[in-house]
């Protein structure tokens, strides 16, 4: 499994699906969550609706994540991933939101997904803390189909973060 650390922004990723950081109600939000509603369009936050209702009606647990289609986003699929808020004890419940997104997408068959840095902004993980927490779940992860995780960071400082962290693999 090939691991590309990129800037830019996760909207635009051609990946099979992209990974979105959530919440537990599932209807959008700030951030990268705001971002990728906007431009996958309403029928976005409709399938999200109707997971939540089937599936999830307490809301999704943190760590565990769903996939909805991509509706006008490039990629076919979202994968919509619940981070926690910063927490010194929290990393395994990072690490599970991260190794949720990729489960699915391997799940799915899929040969590519797209990860923003979950946890980072509002939940206010430090950058390095949670790139150490996604090194470890990607060196940990034995894929069946995936061929190809793309690491997406919004911000140059962020970019250089990961980017150190992950060339370790
Ligand atoms: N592409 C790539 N990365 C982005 C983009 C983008 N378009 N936009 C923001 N980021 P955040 P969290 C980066 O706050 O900390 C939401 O309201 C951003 O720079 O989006 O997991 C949800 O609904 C940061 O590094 O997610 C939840 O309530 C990273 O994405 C809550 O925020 C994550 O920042 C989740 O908080």
């Amino acid at each position: 499994m090939q691991i590309e650390v990129v800037q830019g922004d996760i909207t635009l990723q051609d990946t099979d699906a992209i990974a979105n950081s959530a919440n537990s109600t599932l209807s959008g939000g700030g951030g990268v969550d705001g971002a990728i509603h906007r431009a996958s369009g309403p029928r976005l936050l409709a399938a999200c609706q109707q997971v939540r209702e089937a599936r999830f009606p307490k809301g999704l647990p943190e760590g565990e994540a769903v996939l909805t289609p991509g509706f006008d986003l490039r990629a076919k699929y979202v994968i919509h991933a619940v981070g926690p808020q910063y927490a010194e004890k929290g990393r395994s419940a990072l690490s599970r939101a991260f190794t949720s997104a990729l489960r699915i997408a391997d799940e799915k068959g899929l040969n590519s997904v797209a990860l923003p840095a979950i946890g980072t902004g509002a939940y206010g993980w430090p950058k390095k803390v949670a790139a150490e927490v996604l090194r470890e779940a990607l060196g940990a992860f034995r894929p069946k189909s995936l061929q190809l995780v793309r690491v997406v960071l919004l911000t140059a400082d962020d970019y250089l973060a990961f980017r150190s962290e992950l060339e370790m693999l």
